[in-house]
């Protein structure tokens, strides 16, 4: 089986790409889970939800779709096929127009899940980046802590797909070793978006990361109900859509209640980016020249 990352078409089990470990066997054991995090950087647990939840928040959420035209205007808005401009939707905010969405990832199981991991009472940010990503569609390498990092370091993501996600609709990977790449942590790792208006992706081509600091991405076939989380040190991106499906996803934040946030996170109205971060000044490239990773 052929996997499209970037413009490459990886092997899996071959040299750059591998299978997600799944964790449900320590599910409810926090100190394992801690430890598991520690060593792999996530952690993957196969019918994290409620799989009628999701499937619920799909349906809100392909009507929606459907009635702004970003699905196919004649088939049945459960098929999720792309509509015929083929764009991309980023859906991020509080969406408070979609309450089975907001059961879904705002949920006692999850918030639950987390208070036992962090060891107490968990919160999550209001503001939830939802997408729904047309066919081509992926996400480049990036560390989420250079968009969120103004709160406590000890803040996680989830990643949920919104339904059945095979690999080929675009699935999370993650860059096998890559929380423990120190010389990227302090620098890159200390960057804000917002303050230094650089552009956050941190490389278009996975296979230049693994050239020069190793590792293997690592991705899965997702069900409705599976998801990963992982720190803010995880380099990761996405595979590429390559149906004609749309793959909606979410990915929303959790931490220790007690510990401080990022308040662009949160509120009735998250303040979010400056838009400076449409135009940032500085580039990518520009910024590892200065921090000696060119
Ligand atoms: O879903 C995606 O394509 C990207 C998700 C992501 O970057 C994240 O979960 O932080």
């Amino acid at each position: 089986m052929k996997v499209s990352m970037g413009v490459h078409q990886l092997k899996m089990e071959g040299p750059y790409l591998t299978a997600l470990r799944e964790s449900n066997d320590i599910r409810e054991d926090a100190a394992a889970l801690q430890a598991r995090m520690e060593e792999d950087g996530y952690i993957f647990i196969r019918g994290f939800h409620d799989r009628n939840q999701v499937q619920q928040a799909r349906s809100e959420i392909l009507n929606q779709l459907h009635q702004s035209g970003r699905l196919a205007p004649d088939a049945d808005p459960e098929a999720g096929l792309v509509g015929p401009d083929n764009k991309s939707a980023f859906l991020g905010g509080t969406n408070t127009d979609k309450p089975a969405f907001l059961e879904l990832v705002n949920s006692p199981r999850v918030m639950n899940f987390f208070t036992n991991y962090l060891g107490g009472a968990a919160a999550t940010y209001d503001y939830k980046w939802l997408r729904a990503i047309a066919t081509g569609g992926s996400t480049d390498a990036h560390y989420d802590i250079v968009y969120m990092g103004r709160g406590t370091p000890n803040l996680y993501t989830l990643w949920t797909p919104v339904g059945d996600t095979p690999i080929e609709m675009g699935t999370l990977a993650i860059l096998l070793g890559s929380h423990r790449w120190e010389h990227v942590r302090s620098t890159y790792g200390q960057m804000d978006v917002d303050r230094d208006r650089t552009e956050g992706s941190f490389s278009r081509d996975p296979l230049e990361l693994i050239e020069k600091y190793g590792g293997r991405w690592a991705t899965s076939d997702f069900e409705a109900g599976d998801a990963i989380f992982f720190g803010m040190f995880t380099m990761h991106s996405s595979t590429v859509n390559v149906t004609n499906r749309i793959r909606i996803s979410c990915d929303t934040r959790y931490q220790l209640a007690s510990e401080p946030v990022d308040g662009r996170w949160i509120g009735k109205k998250p303040r979010a980016h400056e838009t400076a971060l449409e135009a940032p000044l500085k580039t990518m490239a520009e910024a590892k020249k200065e921090w000696g990773l060119a």
